[in-house]
């Protein structure tokens, strides 16, 4: 049996795309199944009422010598941490090509498209597999989200036009549908800061200094205005717990396309020296091609 999941803290484009590859990979007369390696978000609940769709369970066995089937991320510091130990025969991704590494050979497909649902879009005409109306609900919710709803640079013409071919499969109105969903992406009500601190955090390794970057995308400041001085102390504990150089939090507004970065660690100074104090960005949805160029940037200069 291959084991389909995405990252640790699984946004919405990692948990479709693991389904939806699920799903590919049957049809090319493998025994595949998904999972979720975390707690899923209120959007990608929302998303998978929408599509009528039970959540993929939850991934909490050993996966050593399992097989495994990587989708959304190819970083070792985002999977589990017996990952090195388990048989990796495929990845589908799109993003850099990141710290992982495999014991034997495998496929992987990468593109720079806006979500992994794209590239596995492009993996289905390839295949020819069937893109059913519940797994268009996902694909296209994942495109959405992942691109917040087309507006982030990571957006590519590709994906604009891949939103026209599977909204009529999936039969959705694509504005009322982008709407709700980015209601329910920036519906942070009733959580506490540590769940906020790990709604959608992601480590990485940039000039030898060991980062997470966590981001909230908000529809308001207000949102986290009262919270900042205990997100700040808890991005501290974080750096205290885990032996990290920084922790860093974009406080994300959709709408205004602004970020606010907040920082902690011994490397933090090296951050706010770069940007001569002024933590607020302009124009910035983007942790992967903005903020992550930017911090690799500043750390490897
Ligand atoms: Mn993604």
């Amino acid at each position: 049996m291959i084991h389909v999941f995405g990252h640790q803290s699984p946004d919405s484009d990692s948990i479709c795309s693991a389904v939806i590859a699920a799903h590919w990979l049957n049809h090319r007369g493998f025994d595949a199944h998904a999972f979720r390696p975390g707690e899923a978000s209120r959007e990608t609940q929302f998303i998978f009422d929408a599509a009528g769709l039970e959540l993929p369970p939850l991934l909490d066995k050993p996966l050593k010598g399992e097989k495994v089937y990587l989708v959304d991320y190819c970083e070792q510091e985002q999977g589990p941490e017996d990952l090195p130990e388990a048989k990796i025969v495929g990845l589908v991704d799109h993003h850099r090509l990141g710290t992982l590494q495999s014991t034997g050979p495998l496929e992987a497909w990468m593109m720079p498209l806006g979500s992994t649902a794209s590239v596995l879009h492009e993996l289905y005409q390839i295949h020819g597999a069937e893109l059913t109306q519940p797994l268009a609900v996902l694909m296209l919710a994942a495109l959405l989200s992942d691109t917040v709803g087309l507006k982030s640079p990571t957006t590519t013409p590709r994906d604009v036009e891949l939103v026209s071919l599977i909204a009529p499969i999936a039969a959705v109105d694509v504005e009322q549908f982008t709407a709700d969903l980015l209601v329910a992406k920036t519906d942070l009500n009733g959580l506490n800061v540590t769940e906020l601190l790990n709604k959608d955090v992601k480590s990485f390794e940039f000039g030898g200094k060991a980062l997470t970057v966590g981001q909230l995308e908000l529809a308001d400041f207000s949102q986290t205005d009262d919270l900042v001085d205990e997100l700040q102390a808890g991005l501290e504990q974080v750096v205290a717990d885990n032996g990290k150089d920084v922790a860093v939090l974009m406080l994300t507004n959709i709408r205004s396309e602004q970020t606010r970065l907040l920082v902690a660690g011994s490397a933090a100074a090296m951050l706010r020296d770069a940007k001569d104090g002024d933590m607020v960005f302009e124009n910035c949805l983007s942790r992967k091609k903005q903020m992550l160029p930017w911090l690799n940037g500043v750390f490897t200069a």
